[in-house]
């Protein structure tokens, strides 16, 4: 089988990075970006922090009183809310630059996709390693965004490379390089393996990857499954034949409020949701994008998350269609409502682009 050359593009810090880039000053500062719980001031979670914030121990999902703790001495910290429709445009500028340098290109979140280069680079690493440095400087120049990327035969090894210098890391593993590269890592570096089976493994006095791979995979099935033992066993060795598989980047579109008083009356909530429907209908429309599915959700006084959603039967950029549909979904989903609402949302997914659809469909 012929090599394949695999990219995993990961940008660094990626909701602190995006505050920092239309606020420069924030760069020398700790930045916190919160996801808050209510309208309350501290209650909620850290999304993530810049690396300045991380130095004092600030990760992703701690509550945002205990960073607040935390970053005690350092009056210049900053915390911010998500404002993920910005994330999401700073996002797609950057996928794009990337899809144009891809034979094949996998999305896989708003931070991350995967990249099968082979044939552009002609299987060469050296061209390969070229490539991954135009696409960081192109990412740089054009979006001001910083990123990590892994270059390896397979998904797996580009997907551990990408984390091992971050940030603005570039690990370029070639296949003769693979074992070098794996062997001192520790086991929980595998994509997959989380505290459980390395404590397990501990307890084996097993910590690295070269430690594990000295188990045969009789062994590695009876401790953990056939499946999981199989993959482990592969992992360990660096094989992973899972191709690139082409997935654009087709996020929603979402806009959600907090209602000026918490209520579950239909006239009340309606009036709201016509307001959303014309603000997610102005992006559709901007972005020249039609969408097959409309989605509302609460969240209801408890904090509690109710949705529902629809698919349409063709794809859409009306805002009557958007409307009628909403309208449906919030009656449906008031039906048998006990408790109160205190925000509601809604959101378009299954974005296709205008272009390139025919006249007929958009018409019908
Ligand atoms: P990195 O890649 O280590 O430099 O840092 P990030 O922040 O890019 O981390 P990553 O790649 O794991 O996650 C990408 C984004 O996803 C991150 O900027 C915020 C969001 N995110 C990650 N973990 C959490 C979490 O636990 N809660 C919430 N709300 N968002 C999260
Ligand atoms: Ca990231
Ligand atoms: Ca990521």
């Amino acid at each position: 089988m012929e090599t394949k050359i695999v990219f995993h593009i990961d940008f660094d810090y990626f909701y602190a990075q995006c505050e920092e880039i239309r606020n420069p000053e924030l760069k020398s500062k700790p930045v916190c970006v919160c996801v808050f719980s209510d309208r309350g001031e501290n209650t909620g979670a850290i999304a993530t922090a810049n690396y300045t914030a991380r130095k004092y121990g600030i990760k992703s999902g701690i509550p945002i009183l205990f960073a607040k703790k935390r970053l005690e001495e350092r009056k210049d910290s900053v915390f911010l809310p998500v404002d993920f429709d910005y994330y999401i445009e700073t996002s797609e500028k950057a996928m794009n630059i990337m899809q144009n340098s891809a034979d094949v290109f996998e999305y896989v979140g708003k931070d991350e996709a995967y990249l099968d280069v082979t044939k552009r680079v002609e299987g060469d690493f050296k061209k390969a390693s070229h490539l991954a440095q135009q696409i960081k400087n192109s990412i740089r120049e054009k979006v001001k965004l910083s990123c990590s990327i892994g270059v390896s035969p397979n998904k797996l090894i580009s997907k551990i490379a990408s984390n091992f210098q971050k940030p603005d890391g570039l690990t370029v593993v070639p296949p003769d390089k693979i074992h070098e590269f794996l062997g001192p890592l520790r086991i929980r570096t595998i994509p997959g393996i989380g505290n459980k089976t390395e404590k397990r493994f501990a307890e084996m006095s097993l910590e690295r990857i070269k430690d594990v791979k000295k188990l045969d995979v009789f062994t590695l099935n009876k401790e953990f499954g056939r499946k999981n033992g199989a993959y482990i066993y592969n992992a360990v060795r660096g094989e992973n034949n899972e191709p690139v598989k082409k997935r654009e980047a087709t996020i929603q579109y979402s806009k959600i409020i907090t209602l000026k008083r918490d209520s579950k009356e239909l006239q009340f909530l309606h009036e709201n949701l016509m307001v959303l429907c014309n603000e997610v209908h102005d992006i559709v429309r901007k972005k020249s994008k039609m969408f097959k599915s409309v989605g509302i959700n609460f969240v209801q006084s408890d904090l509690s998350n109710k949705s529902k959603s629809r698919m349409l039967r063709n794809p859409t950029d009306s805002l009557e269609e958007l409307q009628r549909t909403s309208e449906q979904l919030l009656k449906e989903a008031l039906e048998n409502q006990t408790i109160t609402i205190r925000r509601l949302g809604i959101k378009v997914t299954e974005l296709s682009e205008i272009q390139g659809q025919s006249d007929i469909t958009r018409f019908f």
